[in-house]
């Protein structure tokens, strides 16, 4: 298995991110000039249609919003290749319609939910919230959606329903990189039930008040604030509660660096990495990572008791 680690970059080919961004402009400048005799300026990217009914939310921060340029094309989407600008590039092959949603495992009413019928199941929100990659990057995005409570809520967990599992569709012809082993595909992420109940967790369909586009997980997928980025499942599939621990996708790769909970915490290092500081994309100097990404007052009670150098 092959495994491509933030440290495996040399530090010479390591681009800031507005350096690349300039660069990638600078190129499709070039690329217009070629093809267009009126030196016209590029065409912008195609954007998503507007989501309606859209209210403003809860815990929505008041920090200043990375930019849209930013939040669709500096992407992690192992699916469609591990470089920043691959999913930018690639994702155009996932057709995400029509698409299910199969919701099942230990619940009263387990239910295959098509896609429009999901976007539907309750009133749409805009949350604003701090993403942290693992990677030591951050961004502040506007997600549209509505919490994952709403839909737990509806299929009613039974007693044994103590964790919940989340796959990424699996499918090479549509999703390329599943033809290579970075990971054991299909992408699978896990939250234990109170996660998942908590009114911080969102099910996601757009952001920036538009469909939300391919690179960052159309047509569904998860947002779980306060803990590092890769928690969050892109373009879902199936929502399956259990009675044990998930397997994630990461711990099955990377075992002794990705424990199960993955809470932002500036005091527990990565195996390979300090976690104490990240960089703002946008913004030149580092600032100070916060424990639980800054929910800490709306989620610490969720782990009283737990030591959290054993449980990372
Ligand atoms: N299916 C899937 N989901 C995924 C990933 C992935 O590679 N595949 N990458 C994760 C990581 S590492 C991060 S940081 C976030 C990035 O979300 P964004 O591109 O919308 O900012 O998606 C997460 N969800
Ligand atoms: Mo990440």
């Amino acid at each position: 298995m092959r495994i491509i680690r933030q440290d495996d970059i040399p530090a010479s080919e390591i681009t800031p991110h507005e350096v690349y961004l300039k660069r990638r402009q600078f190129m499709a400048g070039i690329a217009a000039l070629a093809v267009s005799p009126a030196f016209a300026a590029p065409a912008p990217p195609a954007r998503g249609a507007r989501l309606a009914g859209v209210k403003p939310g809860r815990f929505s921060t008041r920090e200043a919003q990375t930019s849209y340029e930013s939040v669709t094309t500096y992407n992690n989407f192992y699916e469609f290749g591990t470089g920043k600008s691959d999913p930018a590039e690639n994702a155009h092959t996932l057709k995400t319609r029509p698409w299910t949603v199969s919701v099942e495992g230990e619940i009263k009413r387990p239910r295959l939910y098509d896609i429009d019928e999901l976007l539907k199941l309750a009133p749409l929100e805009e949350r604003v919230y701090r993403l942290r990659c693992v990677e030591g990057w951050s961004m502040v995005i506007p997600w549209v959606g509505f919490p994952l409570a709403e839909l737990i809520r509806r299929v009613e967990p039974s007693g044994n329903a103590r964790f919940v599992e989340f796959h990424t569709l699996h499918d090479p012809a549509q999703m390329p990189y599943q033809r290579s082993s970075v990971l054991d595909w299909p992408y699978v992420e896990g939250l234990r039930i109170d996660e998942a109940n908590h009114p911080l967790t969102l099910l996601a369909i757009g952001l920036y008040g538009e469909v939300l586009p391919r690179q960052n997980g159309a047509p569904v997928r998860l947002v779980v604030p306060w803990k590092y980025g890769f928690k969050s499942a892109k373009s879902i599939v199936k929502i399956r509660f259990v009675e044990k621990p998930p397997l994630t996708a990461w711990m099955r790769a990377v075992p002794n660096e990705y424990g199960f909970f993955s809470n932002v915490n500036p005091k527990v290092d990565h195996v390979r990495w300090s976690q104490a500081k990240e960089r703002r994309i946008g913004e030149f100097f580092k600032r100070d990572t916060l424990m639980f990404n800054g929910y800490a007052d709306q989620v610490a009670h969720l782990y009283r008791g737990l030591d959290l150098r054993k449980f990372f």
